[in-house]
C-alpha cells in the first residue's frame, strides 16, 4: 500500500517535472562586446541553467535568422527597428509578464520609447541603448587637421577636403546600412528618416564619394583598431568606442580616444531582449531576462560595456564617470537632435540593400 502511493506520489512528479522543466539550458545570441565578464556566469550559478553564448555584429546577420527559424535561439537582442519588422513577420512570442517580477525595475519613460517600435512592450524588454556616432584618435586628428579643429561634426567623415586628410591614418564605417546612409543623408540636411528613393540615392552618392578614403566598412573590429592606434576615426557605436579608450587606456599605448555626438544630430537605438517563436527553451529565456532586468546585474553590464541601460533601478549603482559622460547619456541639448529609426517597407529595404553592395563595392 505504502509503496503505492509512493510510486504515485513520483509518477505524478516526473509528470509535473516534464511539464513544467525545460532541460537547463540557454542558447543566447547577443552583439559582441556587449556583456559583463561575469554575467553569464552569475546566471548559471543563480539558476542551474547552462548557456551557450553566441555573438554577432549586425542586424542583417540576426534578422535572416530570425525570419528563417528554427535559429535554435531562446534569446536574441534585436534593435528596435528590426525588432518590429520581425515581430510583424511572426518571428517572436508574447513575454508572461507574470514572470517577469523585474519589469518595475525599468524606466516607463524609455519603455515607452521602445513601445513605439513593439506597442505595449508585449515581445520585448530594452537591453541596452545608445547611439551612431564618431569615434576619434585625439592626437592623431590634430596632427592632420590642427590642434584647434574641433571635433563636432560629421564633416569629420562627410566632408571629402577633411576625410582625405585622415584617409592615411584609417577610416572606418559601420557595415550598418541602415544607420550609415541616414547619417549621410541627415548630413546633406535631408530628413534621415526619409524613404524617397531620391533621397536615400543622395545619401549613398555621397558615401560614394567618401569611399575611397575609407579603410573598411565593419562593425566590431574598429574597437581594437581604435584602442591600438591601427584606425584614427570610426563612425561606431557609442559604448564600443569608449571600450576602445578603456583598452587605450589599460594598454597605456599613449592612444587618446574621443567619443562625439556631432552637432548635426545622431541616431539614437534601442537594442531589445526577445525570444523567437520557435526558441526550445522559452521558460528559461524568461528567467534570463527577468535575471538581467536585476537591478545590479544590469549596472555590471552597463559599468563594463559602457553603454546606457533602461533600467531606472540601476542607475544609481552604475559609476559616476558613466552616467555623467554627455557620450552615454546625452545632455537634454544633444538629445533634442537626436532622431529614432523608423522600420523601412520592403521596398525601401531592398533599396537600402542595394545601394549598400553598391557603395562597398564601388560598383
Ligand atoms: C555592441 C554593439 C551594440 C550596438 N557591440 C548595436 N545596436
Amino acid at each position: 500500500m505504502k509503496k503505492t502511493v509512493f510510486m504515485a506520489a513520483m509518477a505524478s512528479l516526473s509528470v509535473t517535472a516534464v511539464q513544467a522543466g525545460e532541460e537547463p539550458l540557454l542558447n543566447v545570441y547577443n552583439w559582441s562586446d556587449y556583456i559583463a565578464e561575469d554575467t553569464i556566469q552569475k546566471f548559471e550559478e543563480a539558476t542551474g541553467i547552462k548557456v551557450n553564448y553566441d555573438v554577432y555584429d549586425s542586424n542583417e546577420v540576426l534578422e535572416a535568422k530570425m525570419l528563417t527559424g528554427n535559429s535554435g535561439y531562446d534569446i536574441v537582442v534585436p534593435t528596435s527597428d528590426f525588432l518590429q519588422r520581425q515581430i510583424a513577420a511572426g518571428a517572436y512570442q508574447k513575454l508572461d509578464k507574470s514572470k517577469l517580477p523585474n519589469l518595475v525595475n525599468m524606466d516607463p519613460e524609455l519603455m515607452a520609447g521602445a513601445a513605439a517600435y513593439d506597442p505595449g512592450n508585449e515581445y520585448s524588454v530594452i537591453y541596452m541603448w545608445g547611439t551612431t556616432g564618431i569615434g576619434y584618435n585625439v592626437g592623431e586628428v590634430a596632427a592632420r587637421l590642427g590642434e584647434d579643429y574641433e571635433v563636432n561634426s560629421w564633416s569629420l567623415v562627410f566632408d571629402e577636403d577633411t576625410v582625405s586628410k585622415l584617409a592615411d591614418c584609417g577610416v572606418t564605417l559601420l557595415d550598418a546600412p541602415s544607420e550609415m546612409i541616414p547619417a549621410a543623408m541627415n548630413y546633406l540636411g535631408l530628413d534621415p528618416n526619409s524613404t524617397d528613393a531620391a533621397d536615400l540615392e543622395a545619401g549613398a552618392a555621397l558615401l560614394e564619394k567618401i569611399r575611397p578614403y575609407v579603410r573598411y566598412f565593419h562593425s566590431s573590429q574598429y574597437i581594437n583598431d581604435l584602442a591600438n592606434g591601427d584606425v584614427c576615426v570610426s563612425v561606431g557605436w557609442s559604448g564600443d568606442v569608449f571600450q576602445a579608450m578603456a583598452r587605450a587606456e589599460e594598454a597605456e599605448n599613449g592612444v587618446e580616444i574621443g567619443y562625439v555626438i556631432p552637432d548635426e544630430g545622431a541616431l539614437q537605438w534601442f537594442d531589445m531582449m526577445a525570444i523567437p517563436v520557435d526558441a526550445p527553451h522559452p521558460e528559461n529565456a524568461l528567467k534570463f531576462i527577468n535575471f538581467i532586468m536585476d537591478a545590479q546585474i544590469t549596472a555590471d553590464i552597463t559599468n563594463y560595456v559602457w553603454y546606457a541601460n533602461g533600467n531606472a533601478a540601476s542607475m544609481p549603482l552604475v559609476d559616476e564617470e558613466i552616467t555623467s559622460d554627455p557620450g552615454i547619456f546625452p545632455t537634454e541639448e544633444a538629445k533634442a537632435r537626436l532622431w529614432a529609426a523608423k522600420v523601412y517597407d520592403a521596398r525601401t529595404d531592398r533599396l537600402i540593400t542595394r545601394l549598400w553592395t553598391r557603395i562597398k563595392t564601388g560598383q
